[in-house]
């Protein structure tokens, strides 16, 4: 019996990661830990409903656990398991989409967008995509989810399956709350201000940009106040997504301050920006100093998935074994 209640979240290593996921997804997960038995998952098998490299998906588990720790999960705390270690998640899943009616899934947005992001590819992994996170939560009875804003509506359809499963064949499995702390950075656009920061899009900081790649991604690609074209403009924070990501990296003087000075057309887009990449590169730093040191120790890394992903196999071992007998799948045992 586990004192204290269990919570699940993922990330697929489809790239490496960025800010997006570190402000949206693990900076939340670092306390949790504390009060949860919280699993965090590499989830590699999501990861194949896109077109990858497979030379390069070893490279992206590792980069995606490098950075778990790196952010502060705690391996002592917290269990890091990569998904397709644990073969029951995909077992549960297909159990799931036999109680999961296709309308359910035909009206998720994410599914949608995906599928315009990568047309000739459209494949039933992808549509199938919500019915694998919602195995990836429920195998572990999880009572939360730590994600960001665009996964709310996974996590409600993971409710109406959790409830669907158990009108069928008995309360068994909890209804997840989601966990989002409220604030812009629940959804942290990218660097075009136009779309949500992806891995697979190219509108990233990712975590391990040195300081002159985010410099030079930040002036030349960062879009600000569209109607402000000359320094004497008077410009508006309010409609400038660099200034958004300040409200990310910047103290609150500094955000006034630069608030101000853009109104009053003091201050540039440049010398704003020049700011904010100063911020953003000190906020980085702690995390690139430690993922230097856990890349000198890739050893310990994979050990530390090992680990997670046997923790993860047991409990997940388990559960099958209770939802094979609720539904009647014990012919051979
Ligand atoms: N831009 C974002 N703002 C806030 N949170 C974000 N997350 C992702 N992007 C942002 C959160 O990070 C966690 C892991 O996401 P994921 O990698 O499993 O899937 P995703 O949301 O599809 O992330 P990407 O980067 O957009 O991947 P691709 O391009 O491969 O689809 C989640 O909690 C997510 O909310």
């Amino acid at each position: 019996m586990n004192a204290k209640p269990m919570i699940f979240s993922g990330i697929q290593p489809s790239g490496k990661l960025h800010i997006g996921n570190y402000l949206g997804a693990i900076k939340q997960f670092v306390p949790l830990q504390d009060t949860y038995d919280a699993i965090f998952g590499i989830v590699d098998l999501h990861a194949m409903t896109q077109l990858y490299d497979k030379e390069e998906m070893s490279e992206r588990i590792i980069n995606a656990a490098v950075n778990y720790l790196a952010c502060g999960l705690d391996p002592d705390k917290a269990t890091l398991m990569l998904q397709s270690g644990v073969s029951e998640h995909a077992e549960l899943a297909w159990i799931l989409s036999t109680v999961t009616p296709l309308p359910w899934i035909q009206r998720v947005p994410t599914f949608k967008e995906k599928a315009k992001n990568q047309p000739d590819n459209v494949n039933m992994g992808l549509f199938n995509y919500p019915v694998l996170m919602a195995a990836d939560i429920l195998l572990y009875k999880s009572v939360a989810v730590p994600v960001g804003e665009d996964q709310r509506p996974h996590l409600e359809l993971t409710r109406e399956i959790a409830r669907a499963f158990n009108q069928r064949f008995g309360s068994f499995f909890p209804e997840p709350e989601e966990i989002i702390k409220g604030g812009k950075d629940a959804r942290v656009m990218g660097l075009d201000g136009k779309r949500r920061m992806s891995k697979s899009l190219d509108n990233c900081i990712y975590l391990d940009d040195d300081a002159e790649t985010i410099y030079e991604k930040v002036t030349r690609q960062g879009v600000t106040d569209p109607a402000r074209v000359r320094k004497s403009d008077p410009g508006n924070p309010d409609i400038c997504n660099m200034f958004t990501w300040h409200t990310f990296f910047s103290d609150e003087r500094t955000q006034k301050e630069c608030a101000q000075q853009c109104r009053d057309a003091e201050f540039g887009c440049m010398d704003c920006k020049a700011v904010l990449v100063r911020n953003i590169v000190q906020t980085l730093e702690p995390i690139q100093e430690r993922q230097k040191e856990l890349l000198e120790d890739l050893d310990k890394v994979r050990d530390i998935i090992s680990e997670g992903t046997e923790r993860a196999r047991k409990i997940a071992r388990e559960a099958m074994k209770e939802v094979r007998e609720i539904t009647g799948m014990t012919y051979l045992d």
